[in-house]
């Protein structure tokens, strides 16, 4: 079966997705997600330009050999763009063979491990009545395990809370990046974080009592030894994971933070190959996987990924913000569904906007996510409806201590 064409297509429903569309002689479409959120047209540029010339006229069954002709030829190894790009090729081919073959794709990767994915939502709040609040709003939407995030007293804005209460109802959720020609600025002061979270998750932990999962994102924004402290304060709160505690480059400073604390550790979602995470898995220093199918080469890399940690007890725990599209997310079941060393799924829910653009077929109840049982994976993408979202420039936004320093967000 060949590829006879790929487009990439660019729509901003609610916010911007890139999507590769293949199509075989056959018929057969193809989707892969190649969102790279704040800098998509970088992705759009690489794909367009040095990988749909490569694609055309290739035998669309063979998924491992173009995963390595692509990763292996460039010469360029690695980073965001490149392993985005080579994402969509391999979710795309996914998605095909597993038509083709008329199954859902988590069949071809080895049959469903369990009956659904245990995901969780994000509260947030910028005082603890707007916590509880969202905490009860994502309760009553079916989550079973939550992410708390809060506002810092005397800070003005933080990445992960809902900037404010729209008028006409509350407003529970946030969006990663901001459709404004420059990026938003927020403040940061690491030590008012520290003293005030503890006491954020001691209130919840009241409130809710101590069988909910709960779980937070630090957000690269600690040195390891701030975040051995803030583990170490939360132990009480029996958190489900402490997220992103120290900037991911590093991988040497969870050391320092694993000695000090039981609190489970969460990293990844800005990684991109098994290179990333290889001592802090072999040496079991965090346990749980963060990245998302989008950003690590896809179903075929990240499956690598995760059947190495599964030899060190380390879980999947994969990134699912908005800005991972609906058809990233459908990898993301379908690959967690099948595993056996599944831990939780991140599901931010997109708009309805979003899911017009895209026809998807999973379903979410009682706390559990499941890809559907369509062939490949499950996921179409209207072509019209998706035209009528040209893109926007968006960005993340990004922190300045209160000395005006720029600092990891
Ligand atoms: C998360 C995140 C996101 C990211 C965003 C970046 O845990 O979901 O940290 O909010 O910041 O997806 O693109
Ligand atoms: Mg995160």
């Amino acid at each position: 079966m060949i590829i006879e064409q790929a487009d990439v297509i660019v729509t901003s429903p609610d916010r911007n997705f890139v999507t590769l569309r293949l199509v075989t002689d056959e018929g057969i479409v193809g989707l892969g997600d190649a969102t790279l959120n704040g800098r998509e047209l970088s992705v759009v540029a690489y794909l367009q330009e040095h990988v749909v010339p490569l694609l055309i006229g290739r035998d669309a069954h063979r998924i491992e050999d173009t995963w390595q002709f692509l990763y292996r030829s460039a010469y360029w190894r690695r980073g965001p763009v490149t392993m985005a790009a080579i994402a969509a090729v391999d979710v795309a081919l996914w998605d095909i063979k597993a038509k083709a073959a008329g199954m859902p794709l988590y069949q071809l990767l080895g049959g469903a491990s369990r009956t659904g994915l245990l995901a969780y939502g994000h509260a947030s709040g910028r005082d603890l009545p707007e916590l509880f609040d969202s905490i009860r709003h994502h309760q009553s939407l079916g989550f079973r395990a939550i992410r708390v995030q809060t506002a810092i007293p005397g800070l003005r804005a933080v990445y992960g809370v809902a900037a404010q209460t729209q008028v006409s109802g509350k407003r529970y959720d946030y969006e990663p990046a901001q459709r404004a020609a420059l990026p938003v600025e927020e403040d940061w002061d690491t030590r008012a974080y520290l003293r005030h979270v503890p006491t954020v998750f001691e209130a919840v932990r009241n409130e809710f009592g101590p069988e909910l999962p709960l779980l937070h994102d630090g957000h690269h924004r600690m040195t390891p030894i701030q975040a051995a402290k803030l583990g170490k304060a939360l132990e009480p709160y029996d958190l489900f994971w402490l997220e992103d505690a120290t900037p991911a480059e590093n991988q040497e400073a969870l050391r320092l933070v694993r000695q000090h604390t039981t609190t489970p550790l969460a990293i990844g979602e800005v990684f991109n190959t098994v290179w990333d995470y290889q001592q802090i898995i072999r040496e079991q220093l965090i346990d749980y996987v963060r990245s998302a199918v989008t950003h690590t080469g896809g179903i075929t890399h990240l499956k690598k990924i995760l059947d190495f940690a599964a030899q060190y007890q380390v879980k999947s725990g994969m990134h699912g913000p908005t800005d991972i599209s609906p058809v990233g997310m459908a990898a993301a079941m379908h690959l967690g569904l099948a595993i056996h060393n599944f831990g939780i799924q991140e599901y931010m829910r997109h708009g309805e906007a979003t899911n017009t653009v895209f026809r998807q077929s999973f379903t979410f109840e009682d706390g559990l996510l499941h890809p559907g049982d369509e062939p490949g994976i499950g996921v179409e993408l209207d072509l019209e409806a998706a035209a009528a979202y040209p893109y926007q420039t968006a960005y993340l936004p990004y922190n300045r201590l209160l000395d005006g320093t720029v600092h990891d967000w």
